[in-house]
């Protein structure tokens, strides 16, 4: 008798992101991106699910991710950095994939510069979590997870 994987969840990040930790403390924090990572583990584990962990600097693997994600997870948690506010590209992958995507932003992206106000993931995302610092992935494992079990 085989035995079925556990579900799955991918956490997806954006440009630059893997600096976390390393400057600007002030808006990001001091956690780093394997904190996160450990963070995301943890909070899924205590579900069941296990999580995949992927950062690039470049929109093309992101959008790479998104279309491998397909059939694979319930879902993704999605810190797109400054794509958010430029990427129709990665909207258009996120739409055509139809999977549940929870938009996180580590920094309250609306007490900031006016540019980073807008989001072209918004419109195509399950929920958005905003200025919750690195707790807002933990948030979004969560919230699919939920997505997830309860319809
Ligand atoms: O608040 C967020 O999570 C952002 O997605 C972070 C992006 C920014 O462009 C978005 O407007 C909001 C920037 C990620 C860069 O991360 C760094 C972390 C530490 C040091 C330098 C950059």
């Amino acid at each position: 008798m085989s035995e079925s994987r556990a579900p799955r969840i991918l956490v997806l990040n954006g440009p630059n992101l893997n600096l976390l930790g390393t400057r600007e403390p002030d808006i990001y924090g001091h956690e780093t991106l394997s904190d996160v990572q450990e963070l995301c583990a943890r909070t899924a584990a205590a579900a069941g699910y296990e999580t995949e962990f992927l950062q690039s600097n470049h929109e093309g693997v992101l959008i790479d991710a998104i279309h491998a994600a397909r059939g694979n997870v319930a879902g993704i948690v999605f810190n797109p950095g400054a794509f958010t506010h430029t990427s129709v590209a990665l909207a258009d992958a996120i739409a055509g994939v139809e999977l549940p995507v929870v938009e996180v932003h580590i920094s309250n992206v609306h007490k900031r510069e006016a540019f980073r106000h807008h989001s072209y993931i918004s419109p195509v995302a399950a929920a958005i979590i905003v200025g919750a610092g690195v707790n807002g992935y933990a948030l979004g494992v969560q919230q699919l997870i939920q997505l997830d079990t309860r319809g």
